[in-house]
């Protein structure tokens, strides 16, 4: 399909650890820009950032900075989802919100372009990006889905610190400093940056992301448990437990699927292997898995370690590993923007 026009595309929370992500794929998309305006709050507005042969300057995020817009790639919290995606679709804009403000709502489509791309047509004005844990589970589960019908999937995550910013990375790195030269430290990012009790994360795992609901789940397992069904379908079983890691990036899952079909485990291999935006890293032989390492930087989403149950033939086991601000964000984001494009472009 030939582009027959270019797009002013807006980044707000370019400064952060997804918006930078976002501002380095916009440079390298296939997508035509006219105008680029990288948002973000007072803080770093005026800070300056290289794009292609440009210099932007950063400005403060307000209504008024939406005009012209064609397409808003959202990464600032859900906060300013919440305060500004209205404002910016007022002024004509197509939001992709990364943040949870809007991911369940009936007309927002939630959309991961390898399992339901279709979904990106129903927009009327916003269309979210799924929570990055969920989003490199749909990806696997969708091709075993089609063929053996998924049935209950149990998923527990190691996920790295990059998921939850710019600041946790750098207290990791500062606290694993201090604890091998024997000095103190004092947590002041993680579990959840906006609660007063914090737990160390250097040479600790972390079973809190996000805040606690009622039901002894946190936010962020129910995201994974709510936002599957949405995609996929809402009879789907998912229970998760999420873990913070010191891991700089890449999040891995381990994960236990039941299926309504008996299973073929050579079968799976060869269905993932052919399925878009999956690489199967599976030689236990010499000891080939995915790791969080080797996914940094990838746009893929890497399976591993596939083997039957041993007591139930409709169940297997994998490890699932993938960039959470690449293909968990960033990357997520910007392959709904191209679609956008596409499609609106056809149309024009
Ligand atoms: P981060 O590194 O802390 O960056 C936050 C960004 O938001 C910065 O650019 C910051 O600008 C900007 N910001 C903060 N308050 C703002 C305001 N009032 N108005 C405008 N901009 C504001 O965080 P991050 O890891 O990039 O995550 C950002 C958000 O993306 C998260 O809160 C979350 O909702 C979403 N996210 C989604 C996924 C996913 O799974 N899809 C993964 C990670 C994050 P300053 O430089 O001025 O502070
Ligand atoms: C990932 O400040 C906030 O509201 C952001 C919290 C957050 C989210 C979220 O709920 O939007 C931090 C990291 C996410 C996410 O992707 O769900």
């Amino acid at each position: 399909m030939a582009y027959t026009r270019k797009w002013n595309v807006a980044v707000v929370g370019a400064t952060g650890a997804v918006g930078q992500q976002m501002v380095r794929l916009l440079q390298s998309s296939a997508i035509p820009l006219a105008n680029v305006v990288l948002l973000s709050s007072q803080r770093s507005a005026g800070a300056t950032v290289a794009f292609g042969d440009a210099e932007l300057v950063v400005q403060e995020a307000t209504p008024d900075q939406f005009t012209g817009i064609d397409i808003a790639l959202f990464s600032a919290g859900g906060g300013v989802s919440k305060q500004l995606i209205p404002e910016a679709v007022q002024r004509g804009a197509v939001c992709i919100d990364n943040t949870s403000a809007y991911r369940m709502e009936r007309d927002v489509p939630l959309v991961v372009p390898e399992v339901n791309a279709h979904r990106i047509a129903d927009h009327r004005g916003i269309i979210a990006n799924p929570n990055c844990s969920t989003i490199q589970l749909v990806v696997a589960l969708k091709p075993i889905h089609d063929v053996l019908g998924v049935r209950s999937v149990v998923v527990s995550t190691y996920q790295a610190v990059s998921g939850a910013g710019a600041r946790a990375v750098a207290e990791t790195v500062r606290q694993t400093q201090a604890e091998l030269e024997g000095r103190s430290v004092t947590p002041d990012v993680l579990p959840v940056a906006s609660l007063p009790i914090k737990h160390p994360i250097a040479f600790n795992a972390i079973p809190q992301i996000d805040v606690f609901s009622s039901n002894g789940f946190t936010l962020e397992e129910l995201k994974m448990v709510n936002e599957t069904k949405k995609i996929m379908e809402e009879d789907i079983a998912v229970a998760a437990t999420c873990v913070r890691v010191p891991v700089l990036n890449g999040h891995s899952e381990s994960v236990r699927i039941t299926c309504a079909r008996p299973i073929d485990i050579d079968a799976v291999r060869t269905l993932l292997a052919q399925a878009p935006g999956v690489v199967v890293v599976d030689d236990v032989q010499n000891q080939r898995y995915p790791l969080a390492r080797d996914a940094s930087g990838c746009p893929d989403v890497f399976v591993g370690r596939i083997r039957r149950d041993l007591d139930d033939a409709h169940t297997m086991h994998m490890w699932i590993v993938s960039d959470n601000l690449l293909k968990g964000a960033a990357f997520n984001a910007m392959q709904i923007a191209e679609h956008l494009t596409k499609q609106e472009g056809a149309r024009s």
